[in-house]
């Protein structure tokens, strides 16, 4: 087996969909966004507040033109926003002491005192993003809306994690179908703090470089029923993990109630499993711990999904090499 050096491009991985080798490749994601971003569907909240979509048109006009290596946008929220996100932040933060796994237990406090994490103060993605770095290693890029699962799994593979930064509408503070920025800073930020759990999340990203859009799909559908909407068990009780559970005060309540259906995590079920995006799940899966689930998911990978190729990061370069395996 060899190793390529840098851009030379190994025959092996040529015939694969195209993929990101380091961090910079993902500037070319900036601009494809697949849905919302600045145009919103009819049935969003939003839709017809002309205010509401001026400011998300603003925001991510600067999402869209943000390069590698620069310092991250920072947004001067207004009042409205700050008090959408306080209502947010108040209901959520009463709830995690019972809904949420220990782990976000664990960070949230850690971000109010590093990051002015508060009620009436949006935190700034640059400042999160420097804490996620001294951390676990993992950073931030803005970004106008939904990227395709390709190109947003891809960047797991490089510990990046892309982030909105725009707040939902403030006539529906307690579900949103879309990111936001309570989304991505009180759901998926605490958790890439853990490093069981950023190991996990780059896994997904790694089996997903140059694999097959029929891989992919299920990849997207692994993390959208862990990273989005898991719930593991501790000792007796199962609490939430997953982003849109510890986002959405209408969902958290309801995931741990009697009314979804709750299965063991499986991902090779999980892969395939139907779900809906604008609704609360009707089932959840239960994972052990977040190192069991990496080591499922490491399972999964290597036997399901089929590369002519193989990929390993290397931490020093920040940058992916391939490995032939022919
Ligand atoms: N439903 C979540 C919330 O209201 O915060 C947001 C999302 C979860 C998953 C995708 S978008
Ligand atoms: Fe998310």
């Amino acid at each position: 087996s060899a190793v390529s050096s840098g851009n030379v491009d190994l025959v092996a991985a040529q015939n694969a969909p195209w993929f990101p080798r380091k961090k910079s490749d993902m500037d070319t994601f900036a601009e494809k966004v697949m849905e919302y971003g600045d145009e919103l569907d009819a049935d969003h909240p939003g839709f017809t507040d002309p205010v509401y979509r001026e400011r998300r048109a603003e925001i991510t006009r600067i999402a869209k033109t943000y390069r590698y290596g620069q310092e991250l946008p920072r947004i001067k929220y207004t009042d409205k926003e700050i008090q959408t996100w306080g209502i947010v932040y108040n209901k959520l933060t009463k709830m995690y002491k019972t809904h949420a796994c220990r782990e976000h237990q664990y960070v949230l406090p850690l971000l109010e005192h590093n990051c002015a994490y508060a009620p009436d103060n949006i935190p700034q993605i640059e400042d999160v993003s420097r804490f996620m770095k001294e951390s676990t290693g993992w950073t931030l890029r803005p970004v106008m809306g939904l990227l395709s699962s390709r190109d947003f799994l891809n960047a797991l593979a490089f510990r990046v994690f892309h982030s909105t930064q725009y707040i939902r509408h403030h006539s529906q503070p307690l579900y949103t179908p879309e990111p936001d920025v309570c989304h991505e800073l009180l759901g998926h930020v605490p958790l890439y703090a853990d490093p069981d759990f950023a190991d996990f999340s780059q896994e997904i990203g790694l089996a997903s470089l140059g694999a097959s859009d029929d891989d992919v799909e299920k990849l997207a559908t692994i993390y959208w029923f862990t990273v989005e909407f898991g719930l593991c068990r501790e000792g007796d009780n199962i609490k939430a993990f997953g982003a849109g559970l510890l986002s959405s005060f209408g969902e958290l309540e309801y995931c741990l109630s009697d009314k979804p259906q709750k299965v063991p995590f499986d991902p090779k079920l999980a892969a395939t499993q139907k779900y809906p995006i604008t609704e609360y799940q009707p089932l959840y899966f239960v994972a052990n711990s977040f190192k069991e689930m990496k080591e499922q998911v490491r399972d999964y990978a290597a036997t399901h999904i089929h590369r002519p190729f193989a990929v390993r990061y290397n931490a020093l370069t920040e940058s992916v090499e391939v490995l032939d395996t022919k």
